[in-house]
């Protein structure tokens, strides 16, 4: 063993929403150190591992000092002394010290901020980039596709229409810095047909516009103008993709949707998004049906055909279990991987391993509120994961890990192409 933990410290810092939230930083015998911050959802599935606030006064009942000093404390004296190359040891111990099903007593927030922590300070203590560091030796690294927000809506934007990520994916480009040039091209042309409107409307959580739409299907129509405007084929170089979020307007397979003014049930709410995928260049859907609605998903993926990417974010959680729930019932095609949905990095990649046994793509997801932490990218890259979806291309939470991707690609010279990608995209 060439270097231990000599000490885990906890932080409160904020984050892109200016609320509170928990920095792990891990010190090692050799001087190296890792840092992580721990992001928040706000749809967010049942499921997740939860993300400890302190209640009371302070801040709203946001703080977290109760997972900050669980970093201090518990975790510090449980880890101090260990091994850091060994993630998935300690993984299984930051579990074990919870002791919950749902990570409530440490919080999620504490677990996954020193998980993360760990994997910078083992990349540091070796030499490598983290991304190089979690990919392990492999020899076939390619960039993810990314996924950027043009509109924002549901809960990241005041519901000003029920849809939450109205997003484009560039999929002719060839590469990962041309995919960031197209992109933002389409993001200018929004805000110049957004106008005074597109001004006023401000951004959304994640960077998105959040314009006053009449109808959600107006969004989509002021998007694929928006990819025109800027001068790409619809479909062809640039196409669309939506997280309906349905969980956030949805129960018990009823869905209100209050920018159209009715409440629909499951199959209304299927056919219109299935009219959505015929009359729009989408490529990719997720959560079209609430986390508790499987029978509903199932009966979508398959009209949906395998052309469209049929994603799950709320209805998995993050969790191998659910992936193979999902894939057992055929519910979906493609995983949303968000390390603090589960709580480590090692469950994480344990859900990642269980949609790529089930012949699901993966997309690594950012939260709605998130921080200056790049961890996300270097595990997109390290894990070899289809696509990158970490908001719109405005505000500096996003624009660093678009930006960390650009450093990451240069390494991989002209392999930086996502072949795969592409083959599974046939438009
Ligand atoms: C989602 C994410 C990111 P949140 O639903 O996929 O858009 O949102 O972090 O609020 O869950
Ligand atoms: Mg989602």
């Amino acid at each position: 063993m060439s270097a231990e933990i000599i000490s885990v410290k906890g932080r409160r810092v904020w984050d892109s929403r200016g609320r509170p939230t928990v920095e792990s930083e891990i010190h090692l015998s050799d001087g190296s150190i890792g840092r992580a911050i721990s992001p928040a959802g706000a749809s967010t599935g049942s499921a997740e591992a939860v993300d400890k606030r302190d209640g009371g006064k302070s801040f709203g009942g946001l703080d977290v000092m109760e997972a900050v000093e669980a970093v201090s404390g518990e975790i510090h004296d449980a880890l101090k002394g260990c091994d850091p190359m060994d993630q998935e040891g300690i993984d299984l111990e930051l579990i074990k010290l919870d002791g919950t099903n749902n990570r409530s007593r440490l919080g999620g927030n504490a677990l996954v901020a020193t998980s993360m922590a760990l994997a910078h300070a083992a990349a540091a203590s070796v030499g490598l980039p983290l991304w190089r560091y979690l990919g392990g030796g492999r020899a076939d690294y390619a960039m993810p596709l990314p996924e950027i927000q043009i509109f924002g809506g549901g809960a990241h934007a005041g519901r000003r229409v029920d849809i939450q990520d109205f997003m484009v994916i560039a999929i002719g480009a060839p590469n990962y810095r041309k995919s960031l040039e197209w992109i933002a091209e389409v993001y200018r042309s929004a805000g110049k047909l957004m106008g005074e409107a597109g001004k006023l409307a401000g951004v959304a959580d994640e960077g998105g516009f959040w314009p006053n739409f009449n109808a959600n299907e107006e969004a989509l129509d002021f998007l694929l103008c928006a990819i025109e405007g800027a001068g790409f084929t619809p479909g062809l170089e640039v196409a669309i993709s939506l997280d309906i979020a349905a969980t956030d307007f949805g129960k018990g397979g009823k869905y209100k949707l209050a920018t159209d003014n009715k409440v629909i049930d499951s199959d209304g709410l299927s056919e219109i998004l299935l009219n959505w995928l015929e009359k729009y260049p989408i490529v990719s859907i997720e959560d079209p049906l609430g986390e508790d609605d499987p029978e509903a998903m199932t009966k979508f993926t398959l009209a949906a055909g395998p052309k469209v990417e049929v994603v799950a974010d709320d209805f998995i959680c993050t969790s191998a279990n659910k992936i193979e729930y999902a894939a057992s019932i055929s519910a979906c095609n493609t995983a949303l991987i968000k390390p603090n949905q589960a709580g480590t990095l090692t469950e994480a990649k344990a859900a990642l391993e269980a949609a790529r046994v089930a012949g699901w793509d993966s997309i690594v997801s950012a939260r709605s509120g998130e921080s200056e932490d790049l961890t996300i990218v270097h595990l997109a890259v390290g894990w070899g994961v289809k696509q990158l979806k970490v908001g719109s291309f405005s505000r500096s939470e996003r624009m660093a890990k678009w930006n960390e991707g650009l450093r990451i690609a240069e390494n991989l010279e002209n392999k930086e192409f996502d072949l795969h990608s592409r083959d599974t995209f046939p438009w």
